[in-house]
């Protein structure tokens, strides 16, 4: 495997599964419950469950990208990807969207497992930038957003802290 594909599976490890330098996304959703997930602080937030919806939009869309296939989903604007804040009592719908969001994470693994170094410096679309910097913006956005679920948390005092060992 090529380095730089390397690098952003290691990445991609670190931020999603990984307690290293901050917590990892499944240390960030781990035993958040229904209620929880659809909380939002003082109403003005955007809840953890639509903080989720809006990292399973924004990956999609990246590997449809990446691949050159077409997004059916086509929001209106970017607040539509959020979706609503969630129903507190769906236990079901909300382990179901974390579930989706893990099957998204592991099939963008699988996507950059098959790009090489020279395609990563090739321009995902006509006139865009490169699939390399694609990548590289959404993994910030995920961490970005990520630091949004743990404060969230720490909000509702949910938190119990990064499990270092
Ligand atoms: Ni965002």
């Amino acid at each position: 495997m090529q380095v730089v594909t390397k690098m952003f599976l290691e990445h991609l490890d670190m931020h999603f599964h990984e307690n290293e330098w901050f917590a990892s996304m499944d240390q960030a959703l781990h035993g958040v419950t229904a209620a929880e997930a659809a909380w939002t602080s003082s109403g003005t937030s955007n809840s953890i469950w639509q903080i989720v919806n809006h990292l399973i939009f924004w990956n999609e869309d990246a590997i449809h990208r990446i691949k050159g296939t077409e997004n059916p989903h086509k929001p209106e604007d970017n607040e539509e990807t959020f979706g609503n804040p969630g129903n507190p009592e769906d236990e079901n719908g909300w382990a179901q969207t974390v579930q989706r969001l893990n099957e998204v994470m592991n099939k963008m693994k699988t996507v950059i497992a098959d790009l090489d170094d020279e395609k990563l410096k090739a321009p995902y679309a006509a006139n865009r930038y490169s699939i390399e910097r694609l990548l590289s913006n959404i993994m910030m956005h995920d961490t970005y957003h990520l630091g949004q679920i743990v404060l969230l948390r720490k909000l509702q005092s949910s938190w119990g802290g990064v499990d270092w060992s």
